[in-house]
């Protein structure tokens, strides 16, 4: 199985988008940990299938990140479940969940599945609409919800969701702190080599999603970034 601990860096694809196949390859060959299949829109079986064989002709470690229940496929190496902490909808902390037990509960294998706490923290992004989040949190409500990740549920991951903004590098230390056995994932908003080392100081792993698509060579970068820091 692979373990998340160590991680430092990982692309979010988003399978609603289009990445050519030479972008794709030196992706998958960066030196990235991961790449993630994730998105909010469109996520299709077809799509999600279509990028994961496309990621499957490299040897980096290809995750999806579950959204919809129908767009679970075999053939990744880890399954991430989200768990949004700050939701307003249960559907979105374990009902969702609860459906996916009822259908595949006894096919899952245990140990391809990872939990990740997201607290969801830009208002504006689509994720905290859909998800209805609590946003509008102070630092301490951000860390009561780590301490609920790390002492209370035990999860693997704490994700600290920023999506489309670059958040305050001094929570994300702070939070860190917080944490005892739960690794820390930041994402938001990272377009580029400084921010990249800025935030990964701090989480024990940054995602970088948007900024491939936006700025693909700043992006790629961010992963010596990230290497050559520690
Ligand atoms: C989104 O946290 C990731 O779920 C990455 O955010 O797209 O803003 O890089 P960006």
């Amino acid at each position: 199985m692979y373990e998340v601990n160590g991680w430092k860096h990982v692309f979010k694809l988003d399978p609603d988008k289009t990445i050519s196949d030479t972008e794709l390859d030196k992706l998958c060959e960066s030196g990235t940990d991961a790449i993630i299949i994730g998105g909010s829109d469109n996520v299709s079986e077809e799509n999600v299938l279509n990028l994961m064989s496309r990621v499957r002709r490299f040897l980096v470690p290809c995750i999806l990140e579950v959204s919809t229940i129908e767009s679970v496929v075999p053939g990744f190496d880890l399954y991430f479940i989200p768990t949004v902490l700050n939701s307003n909808n249960p559907q979105w902390i374990v009902g969702l969940h609860k459906e996916a037990m009822k259908e595949y509960g006894e096919i899952m294998s245990a140990e391809e599945i990872v939990v990740e706490g997201y607290c969801i923290v830009n208002p504006d992004c689509k994720a905290a609409a859909l998800t209805e989040a609590k946003t509008g949190l102070d630092l301490e409500d951000v860390k009561a919800y780590a301490r609920v990740a790390d002492s209370l549920l035990k999860l693997p991951i704490f994700y600290l969701e920023y999506s489309g903004m670059y958040g305050d590098p001094s929570w994300v230390k702070e939070v860190k702190k917080t944490l005892q056995n739960t690794t820390l994932f930041y994402g938001g908003g990272i377009t580029n080599s400084s921010q990249a080392g800025e935030m990964s100081e701090h989480a024990d792993v940054i995602v970088v999603g948007n900024a491939i698509y936006e700025n693909f060579e700043e992006a790629l970068k961010t992963v010596q970034a990230v290497k050559n820091d520690r």
